[in-house]
């Protein structure tokens, strides 16, 4: 019988899921240019084998998020495809993706675009990208949106407003009773003067008007800097309202660095409100946990390891929380205390739990050592390299 903390930790492994995203494992780059791997996945097939390993590997990411555009080459009649290679590889479609940024109709926006004929353009991807996660049987459908605008006075952002607010209603119609909608909220990039849905806010505004199915997405690097994620996260949380997160690091904008690698303290936090949350309600929270990272200098399935077991560690962590003990110092004002609480959960080095954890379920205790030594990356270096070497044109 594993000792309280221990147990603590394993409660806490037994139900920590993170999805992982399929444009993680393609050759990208930033916009100066790509460095390109010889291993990186170019089709979708490829793309699930990674998740695979991944998944077998740390045996918490059974979901891939899908992107509509780069993964379903010809739309929903890829499905059946993509269904098939969800049981070769034994990870199953996550989150759909739709894309209403990269086509040249959308260099005004998608749903805020003054153009009615762009609007329906975006509406019927928006259509298809539900029909696909039905098919696929994929809840969570989570939409990000470029609108915006680049100089002062260019677009009227009350019409705008509007625009989303019928378009995201229109969508929202078409749901299947169990689906929902994630609305994700960015302040800037690639817009520079004013994005549509710039915070928490507007997106918590936009998801209300939408219908009871629309959740808000937060991305941890779609912040700017300093700002209190795990605030908006407790927020979100008594609104009843979180539905889910793109989790990675970032230093200074979107870097999409690897989670926890510049603050890890920070994603601590964001766990401790959601565990703390769920601990005082008597439930769980409905979250989706996906992570929104692409590498262009590490190895694509290392750095999806090395996130995904961060992430494992960061949870465990937060589970450490002594609640009982949190509660009254909160109450009596002991600061010092309080905070206490927090640091020496943080503080406490859950790995040697964790490889327990792995161990009782037949997992390899060091994720990273086993995908080192499995040969695997040898291997699909060999056979991508040629491809992936003479072309790389798209994003992902
Ligand atoms: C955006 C946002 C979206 C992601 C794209 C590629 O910044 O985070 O979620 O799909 O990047
Ligand atoms: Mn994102
Ligand atoms: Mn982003």
């Amino acid at each position: 019988m594993p000792s309280q903390p221990t147990q603590q930790v394993f409660d806490s492994l037994e139900r920590f899921r993170i999805e992982i995203p399929s444009w993680g494992f393609a050759n990208t780059g930033t916009r100066f240019g790509k460095f390109l791997q010889s291993g990186a996945a170019s089709t979708i097939e490829e793309k699930f084998s990674d998740a695979g390993q991944v998944h077998a590997l740390t045996g918490i990411c059974p979901t891939i998020a899908l992107h509509v555009l780069w993964d379903f080459e010809d739309g929903l009649r890829s499905v059946a495809n993509v269904a098939a290679l969800a049981g070769r590889y034994g990870v199953r479609p996550g989150s759909i993706n739709p894309n209403l940024f990269q086509d040249q109709i959308y260099k005004y926006g998608s749903f805020a675009n003054p153009d009615p004929a762009v609007r329906d353009q975006a509406l019927k991807h928006s259509a298809d990208s539900i029909a696909i996660a039905r098919d696929l049987r994929s809840r969570d459908i989570s939409f990000w949106f470029t609108d915006g605008s680049n100089y002062p006075g260019t677009a009227n952002i009350r019409q705008r407003k509007r625009l989303f607010d019928e378009c995201l209603q229109a969508t929202h119609a078409r749901l299947a009773p169990e689906q929902r909608m994630l609305i994700e909220y960015k302040p800037f990039e690639p817009a520079f003067y004013h994005t549509d849905i710039a915070d928490w806010g507007m997106a918590l505004l936009l998801a209300r008007a939408a219908g009871p199915q629309a959740k808000v997405l937060v991305d941890t690097g779609h912040h700017y800097a300093s700002q209190n994620i795990e605030q908006i996260v407790a927020w979100l949380l008594a609104e009843n309202m979180l539905g889910g997160f793109h989790f990675n690091d970032r230093r200074y904008a979107d870097d999409d660095l690897t989670l926890g690698s510049i603050d890890p303290y920070q994603v601590f936090r964001i766990f401790h409100e959601i565990l703390f949350f769920e601990w005082e309600e008597g439930q769980r929270a409905d979250i989706a946990y996906m992570i929104d990272q692409s590498h262009n200098l590490k190895g694509k399935i290392e750095a999806m390891i090395q996130t995904v077991t961060m992430a494992q560690n960061l949870f465990a962590k937060a589970a450490l929380v002594d609640y009982e003990q949190l509660v009254p110092a909160q109450k009596a004002c002991d600061l010092v205390r309080a905070e206490s609480l927090l640091q020496d959960a943080f503080a406490t080095d859950v790995r040697p739990a964790v490889r327990e954890w792995r161990a009782s379920k037949g997992l390899p205790e060091d994720p990273l050592k086993a995908f080192r030594q499995s040969g695997y990356l040898d291997r699909i270096s060999l056979e991508r390299s040629a491809r992936n070497l003479s072309s790389a044109s798209s994003y992902a």
